[in-house]
C-alpha cells in the first residue's frame, strides 16, 4: 500500500483517550457493589435461622457437660458465651430433631455446621473452674478452645468467598469476551476510532508525502484551509462543508490523503472503518455513530475519517420487508442525522473513502452532508514516476534504475502496487546477494506481482509443452498483426502463478476505447484457443481464463456500451442489480438477444483469429519453435520474424509528442523511418 509506512509505527490509543477509563471502571464497579451487598444479605439471613444450634441455660449446660455430652467447647471471652459441639450420640436427644436433617447438613461434602449448643456463662473464670472440676471429678474429656470473636466474621467470609471468586471469574470472562482493547461488554456501543493527534502521531503525514494525485490534493487543500482559518469563510456568511467523499480504486492512497489533511491542518484525526459500526447486536451501530460524533465534537476542530463507508452507506433497500438490513439502515440513518445535527462551524469535517460512489445512498451525497466528491484515480505515467521517486528514497539503487522507465512499465498499477514493486525488488536483490537494487530486479518484481511466483519445477510432457507454445504463439502472432491490440513485451512458456505460459502485454492507458480496439483485443485473446484448434487439431481446457475475459468483455459491449447490432445504444447498467439479481432491468426476450449477441461477437472474433493465423501459419510455426527452444522471447525476436510493427503504440505516440513538443493529437502515423 502506498501508505504502508504511515500505518505501522504508530502507538494506538483506545477510543476516548486515557481520561475516559475512570468512568468505564465506575460503571462496572457499581454493578459489583450491588451484587456483593445482595449476596451478603442473603448469606446473613440464611445463616442465622440455622436449626442445628440451640441456646440452653448455664445449669442445664453444667449437667450435660458433667455427663461428657460435648466433644468440643469454644469459649468466646468477650461475649461470655460458650459454643459446645455435641457428640453424635447426644445430638438427637438434645436438639430434638430428626437425624436425617442433621445428616443432610453437608455442603459439598464438607460439614457446613456442627450440631452445637450455645450457653451464656457467668464469666470465663467461672467456666474454667467448672471445667477443671468436671475433668477431675467426672473424667470429662472435651476439647476446650479459647477464641476471639472474629470467628463469626471468618465464617461469613468463608461462606462468601466462593461467590466472590465466581464474580471475579465472571468479570474476567466478560473482559475476555469483548476482546482485548475494547473493554467490558458494557462498552459495546462505543465507537472504536483510532485517534492520531499530537501526542500519538510519531511522524506527521503531510502533502509532501503524497505523490501524484495533484488534482485531489488541490481540492483537499481547501479543506485544510477551512480548518485552519474558518473565520475567513464564516465572516462572509459562507458555511464550512461538513464532509468530503474520496472516491477511487483500492490502493490509490485515500487514507494517506486524509491523514495528510489532518497533518497539514495540525488537528486530531479519528480513523475508523465503516465495518467498525457493524456488530451482531441490534442498535450498536447507531450508538457507535453517536459516540463517534460526541468524541469528535469534544476534540473539534478535527477530522473524522471513515474508511470503506459502503459498509454502512449502501443504498437503503426499496422493499422494506425483503432483503433489507435493518441494523445497517439504522446506522446509516443515525449517520445522516448526526451529519445534519452538528452546526457547520463546529469544526468537525468528515472524510469518507469508498471505491464505489454509485452504490452509496443518495441521502449521503446530498448537499450538507458529503458535499464534495474528490476523485482519487489510479496514477498516470507522471504520477507513477513521482510515486516511484518517493518509494525509492529508502532503497539503495544503482544507475541502471530509471524511474521514467519503471513508470512506463507499470500501467494500471496503484500507489500500493508500486510500493509493493519497490519492496519486492529490494527483496529479490537481497536474495541474490546484490549490493544495489538493479533494473532487472524491478522487472522481476513487476512480473512477480502481475503473474505470481515462477514455477520452474512444474513437470510437463513434450506434447503439453507444444500445446503451450502453440497457444502462446497464437496470442503473440495476433497481437503483432492487429493494429489495436496491446503491444507485446514478451512471450513465455515458463509456468508462473496459475498459468502455464503467458503473453505479456503493456496495457495501453487509453482514456476511451473504440469498438475496433475492443474487437482487436478480443481477437488476440482468442488467438490461443484458435491456434490450438488450427495446429493441434484439438482444444484444451487451458484457455478458460482467456475465454472468461473475452466473454466478460463481449457482455459488457452488449449490455453497457450499446455496441451490438441488435441492441444498439442501450445501457442496462443498474445499481439495484446488487440485490442478488432478482430484478433485471430488461425483459426475458432481451436477455435472449443479449446472449445471442455475445455469442455472435465472440464467434466473429474467433473466426477472424483462425483466418489470420492460417494466413500467417509459417510465421506462427517459426515463433512456436523458437519459443520451445528459448522458453522466453522478447519483442525484438518477434520483430525478426514479422518485421517491424506497422503501428505505433499509444505510449510511443505520447512519447513522440512530448519529444517534439507538439501535444495535439493527430492521425496515427505509419512508421517508416528507423
Ligand atoms: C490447470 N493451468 O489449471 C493448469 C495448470 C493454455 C497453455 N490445470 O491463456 O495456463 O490450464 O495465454 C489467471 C491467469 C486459470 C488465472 C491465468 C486461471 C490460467 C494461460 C488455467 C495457458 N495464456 N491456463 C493462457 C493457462 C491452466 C488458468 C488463471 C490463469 C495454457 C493458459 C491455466
Ligand atoms: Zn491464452
Amino acid at each position: 500500500m502506498a501508505d504502508n509506512n504511515y500505518k505501522n509505527n504508530k502507538p494506538q490509543l483506545p477510543a476516548g483517550g486515557p481520561d475516559d477509563k475512570n468512568s468505564k471502571f465506575k460503571f462496572n464497579m457499581n454493578w459489583m457493589y450491588v451484587l456483593i451487598v445482595i449476596m451478603l444479605l442473603a448469606i446473613f439471613f440464611t445463616n442465622n435461622n440455622s436449626s442445628t444450634s440451640k441456646e440452653i441455660g448455664w445449669t442445664e449446660f453444667q449437667k450435660m457437660a458433667k455427663d461428657n455430652y460435648f466433644s468440643k467447647m469454644t469459649v468466646y471471652n468477650r461475649k461470655n458465651i460458650v459454643v459446645a459441639t455435641l457428640r453424635q450420640e447426644h445430638v438427637a436427644s438434645v436438639l430434638k430433631e430428626d437425624t436425617a436433617k442433621i445428616k443432610n447438613n453437608y455442603f459439598f461434602g464438607q460439614k457446613k455446621e456442627e450440631p452445637t449448643v450455645t450457653v451464656m456463662i457467668p464469666s470465663a473464670d467461672k467456666f474454667s473452674d467448672f471445667y477443671d472440676k468436671i475433668v477431675f471429678e467426672n473424667g470429662v474429656n472435651s476439647e476446650v478452645k479459647y477464641d476471639e470473636d472474629h470467628d463469626v466474621i471468618w465464617g461469613i467470609l468463608l461462606n462468601i468467598l466462593p461467590f466472590v471468586l465466581f464474580i471475579f471469574i465472571w468479570i474476567f470472562l466478560m473482559r475476555r469476551m469483548s476482546g482485548g482493547g475494547g473493554g467490558g461488554i458494557f462498552n459495546v456501543g462505543r465507537a472504536r476510532a483510532q485517534i492520531y493527534d499530537k501526542s500519538t502521531q510519531a511522524k506527521k503525514v503531510t502533502f509532501k508525502d503524497v505523490a501524484g494525485l495533484s488534482e485531489a490534493k488541490q481540492e483537499v487543500e481547501e479543506i485544510v484551509d477551512f480548518l485552519k482559518n474558518p473565520s475567513k469563510y464564516t465572516d462572509l456568511g459562507g458555511k464550512i462543508p461538513k464532509g468530503a467523499l474520496l472516491v477511487g480504486p483500492p490502493g490509490t492512497g485515500k487514507t494517506l490523503l486524509a491523514k495528510a489533511v489532518a497533518g497539514e491542518a495540525d488537528v486530531p484525526f479519528f480513523s475508523l472503518s465503516g465495518s467498525d459500526f457493524v456488530e451482531m447486536f441490534v442498535g450498536v451501530g447507531a450508538s457507535r455513530v453517536r459516540d463517534l460524533f460526541r468524541q469528535a465534537k469534544e476534540k473539534a476542530p478535527c477530522i473524522v475519517f471513515i474508511d470503506e463507508i459502503d459498509a454502512v452507506g449502501r443504498a437503503r433497500g426499496r422493499n422494506p420487508n425483503m432483503g433489507s438490513n435493518d441494523e445497517r439502515e439504522n446506522t446509516l440513518n443515525q449517520l445522516l442525522t448526526e451529519m445534519d445535527g452538528f452546526g457547520s462551524n463546529s469544526g468537525v469535517i468528515i472524510l469518507a473513502a469508498t471505491n464505489r460512489a454509485d452504490i452509496l445512498d443518495k441521502a449521503l451525497l446530498r448537499a450538507g452532508r458529503f458535499d464534495r466528491q474528490i476523485n482519487v484515480d489510479l496514477p498516470e505515467l507522471n504520477d507513477r514516476k513521482e510515486i516511484f521517486i518517493v518509494h525509492l528514497r529508502n532503497i539503495k539503487i544503482d544507475s541502471s534504475v530509471d524511474t521514467e522507465f519503471l513508470a512506463r512499465q507499470t500501467p494500471g498499477f496503484s500507489g500500493a502496487d508500486i510500493a509493493n514493486v519497490c519492496n519486492e525488488a529490494a527483496l529479490i536483490a537481497a536474495r541474490n546477494g546484490k549490493e544495489f537494487v538493479q533494473k532487472e530486479d524491478f522487472m522481476n518484481a513487476v512480473d512477480r506481482i502481475v503473474g505470481g511466483l515462477e514455477k520452474k519445477s512444474k513437470i510437463t510432457t513434450a506434447e503439453e509443452r507444444r500445446t503451450i507454445a502453440l497457444h502462446e504463439a497464437g496470442h503473440a502472432t495476433l497481437s503483432w498483426l492487429l493494429e489495436h491490440a496491446n503491444p507485446l513485451v514478451k512471450v513465455t512458456i515458463v509456468p508462473r502463478g496459475k498459468a502455464l505460459g503467458a503473453a505479456w502485454y503493456l496495457p495501453e492507458e487509453r482514456q476511451i476505447t473504440t469498438y475496433e480496439q475492443l474487437q482487436d483485443e478480443m481477437c488476440a485473446t482468442l488467438g490461443g484457443r484458435a491456434a490450438e484448434e488450427l495446429f493441434m487439431g484439438k482444444i484444451s481446457t487451458g484457455a478458460s481464463n482467456d475465454l472468461e475475459r473475452v466473454t466478460k468483455q463481449a457482455h459488457a459491449m452488449v449490455v453497457y456500451f450499446g455496441m451490438s447490432q441488435k441492441l444498439p445504444n442501450l445501457n442496462y447498467y443498474d445499481v439495484t442489480g446488487q440485490d442478488w439479481g432478482f430484478t433485471k432491468p430488461y425483459s426475458d426476450e432481451t436477455a435472449l438477444i443479449i446472449d445471442e449477441e455475445v455469442k455472435r461477437i465472440i464467434g466473429e472474433q474467433y473466426d477472424r483469429a483462425k483466418q489470420l493465423l492460417s494466413d500467417h501459419s509459417g510465421q506462427h510455426h517459426q515463433l512456436t519453435s523458437i519459443l520451445l527452444e528459448k522458453e522466453v522471447i522478447y519483442s525484438d525476436d518477434l520483430e525478426k520474424i514479422f518485421g517491424k510493427r506497422r503501428w505505433l503504440s499509444r505510449s510511443q505516440e505520447i512519447l513522440e509528442q512530448q519529444k517534439s513538443g507538439n501535444l495535439t493529437v493527430d492521425e496515427p502515423k505509419e512508421k517508416e523511418e528507423e
